[in-house]
């Protein structure tokens, strides 16, 4: 089996090949590494990543696949207790991919050990009629002895039928998880083109690599306030340009977000341009406006336009 790399030529039908084929639910802890992990499994940068709580909005799924499987993974929000309109969604969200799904894979983070929030996701997993595999991921951060403990702890949390160590930023310990999880797939035609990689549209996954910028540059409440729309993409001769509008919901948010002397804005500009044309393979050039619109994460319209279900 291969990480995704050898794409078959046909369509997403696979052909009459015993093709195994099927989705699997992510869950964790804000922060433990999902994100990473999708990325790692996939391939290819498809879901963003940060050290700030709620990064991931959105359930992606993310495609990874080989000659003969495809293995949907459904990135999910972190679970918190239900606060706003925003957090109750995401957290419904969850416990209906869970039980859609034909696995789960929860991740704990190896650094900071098995605690309460892992305690209290497994309880949810409990009655799962789906295997549970647990990856032990961040094991880069810590020692073989304190690997151990932590493997163990993992087990004794009684949800998971097996418990893989892995580090999802170096890619350690990735490619036998991977393996497990495809053996876990019914037998049947692919879901997904085999050539896509997530079920984002393209102005989406622009939208989220600016955002990205963001998160990296801000701290406390701004992470959670900013979120990012995709105005206009246009393409004259491999050239792109793009036009994205930052939206928070206080004037002092953005505020923070130009920076003095529009310092702020601009690394955010370079940093997303950037990543923005490794995804394009194109020159482009990146308009960014911030914009106030408050009380977006309260209102049920702003979520339904932004794609948060
Ligand atoms: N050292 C280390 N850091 C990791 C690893 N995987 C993820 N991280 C970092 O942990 C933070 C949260 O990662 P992310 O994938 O966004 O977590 P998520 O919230 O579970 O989706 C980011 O700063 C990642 O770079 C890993 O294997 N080792
Ligand atoms: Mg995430």
């Amino acid at each position: 089996m291969s990480g995704g790399a050898d794409l078959p030529v046909a369509g997403h039908e696979s052909d009459g090949i015993a093709t195994r084929s099927g989705f699997i639910a992510l869950a964790g802890r804000p922060n433990v590494g999902k994100s990473t992990l999708t990325n790692a499994l996939v391939g290819s940068k498809v879901a963003i990543v940060s050290d700030k709580p709620q990064t991931t909005r959105r359930a992606i799924r993310a495609v990874a696949g080989g000659p003969d499987w495809q293995l949907v993974l459904v990135d999910l929000p972190g679970v918190q207790r239900p606060r706003d309109a925003l957090t109750e969604r995401m957290q419904r969200r969850v416990e209906s991919e869970v039980d859609e799904a034909d696995g789960c894979l929860m991740v704990v983070n190896a650094e900071q050990g098995v605690g309460p929030g892992d305690r209290f996701i497994a309880a949810q997993l409990r009655g799962a009629r789906v295997p549970i595999v647990i990856a032990v991921n961040k094991v880069d951060r810590i020692d073989r002895a304190r690997t151990a403990a932590v493997l163990k702890a993992a087990d004794d949390l009684g949800i998971a039928e097996s418990i893989f160590p892995i580090s999802a930023r170096r890619g350690e310990g990735v490619a036998p998880l991977l393996e497990h999880l495809v053996s876990l797939l019914p037998r049947g035609p692919f879901y997904f083109d085999p050539r896509q990689r997530s079920d984002q549209t393209e102005s989406a996954l622009l939208a989220e690599l600016v955002r990205e910028q963001v998160l990296i540059r801000t701290r406390e409440e701004v992470p959670h306030a900013v979120e990012v729309e995709i105005a206009e993409i246009e393409e004259h001769d491999g050239r792109f340009r793009v036009e994205a509008v930052v939206l928070v919901e206080t004037e002092s948010q953005k505020g923070i977000l130009i920076g003095s002397g529009g310092r702020m804005i601009k690394a955010i500009g370079t940093g997303a341009r950037r990543a923005i044309e490794r995804e394009l393979g194109g020159h482009v050039h990146l308009a960014l406006q911030v914009r106030v619109r408050r009380h977006w994460r309260a209102d049920e319209r702003v979520l339904d336009r932004l794609g948060i279900e």
